[in-house]
């Protein structure tokens, strides 16, 4: 079934030379495209994704929304879209369970949750998980709706993005989907999946203070911006 329909996967990387090759390559042999999205890597990992047969884009805007949001311009004739990390944490093996229930017209966006899955040991920190909890609460609070996670690893439909007027340049760029698919009432489905170590280099986001520190207040900024003004 996963082979009769156009499956594109994005990768936005920033500094993932040591990982990004083995995660193009690992990516099931069912999916049709591959686009890695650099952000000014300045170790390689452009020629890397390149030797390991990705397309790969560069964006001259910094941020992680910013590069799904590029990566999203080039795959728009796919019907399904699927955002993995590019530090080796997704297991491919888990993708199948993403995409199905698009497939089988079940559901518009479905997010993967680490919270309900295997987690490493050490692959998801103490701070991030509050802050994915946190999150949920908050959206359970304004929306009614209870999620567990704001997973990177997640699938969606061409048609539902149409509907998301996706925006959000930094790391809000999940739950700003999330929020904005129950506002506008799509079939929004969680799956458990795995999260492992990174393969190598370093964590911009949850790994350090810095970064958790600027994610929290992205993602509370892209929620009450939510409720107060819409979008
Ligand atoms: N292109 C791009 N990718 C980014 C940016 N920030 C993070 N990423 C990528 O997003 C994914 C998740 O980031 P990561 O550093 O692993 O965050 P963590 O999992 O919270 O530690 C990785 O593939 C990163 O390379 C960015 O500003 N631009
Ligand atoms: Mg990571």
């Amino acid at each position: 079934m996963r082979r009769d329909h156009r499956i594109a996967v994005i990768i936005p990387a920033l500094d993932e030379a040591g990982s990004i090759a083995g995660v193009v390559r690992s990516q099931p042999d069912w999916v049709d495209s591959v686009v890695v999205v650099d952000n000014g890597s300045i170790d390689g990992t452009a020629a890397e994704a390149h030797g390991a047969g990705a397309t790969v884009i560069q964006e001259a805007r910094r941020g992680y929304g910013a590069a799904c949001l590029a990566g999203l311009h080039a795959v728009s004739d796919f019907p399904i879209v699927v955002f993995t990390d590019g530090d080796g944490a997704n297991d491919p093996g888990d993708m199948a369970a993403l995409v199905d229930p698009l497939l089988a017209g079940e559901a518009d966006l479905v997010i993967g949750s680490r919270v309900l899955g295997e987690v490493e040991h050490g692959a998801l920190g103490a701070v991030q998980r509050f802050g994915n909890a946190l999150s949920c609460s908050l959206m359970r609070l304004l929306w009614r709706r209870r999620f567990t996670d704001l997973g990177p690893y997640r699938a969606v439909t061409q048609e539902a993005l149409g509907k998301l007027n996706m925006e959000e340049p930094a790391m809000g760029w999940t739950i700003e989907m999330q929020v904005k698919a129950l506002r506008r009432g799509l079939r929004v489905v969680e799956v458990p999946v795995a999260c492992r170590r990174r393969v190598a280099g370093r964590s911009k986001i949850s790994g350090s203070v810095i970064g958790s520190m600027r994610a929290g207040t992205r993602i509370l900024y892209v929620i009450f911006r939510a409720r107060l003004v819409g979008g």
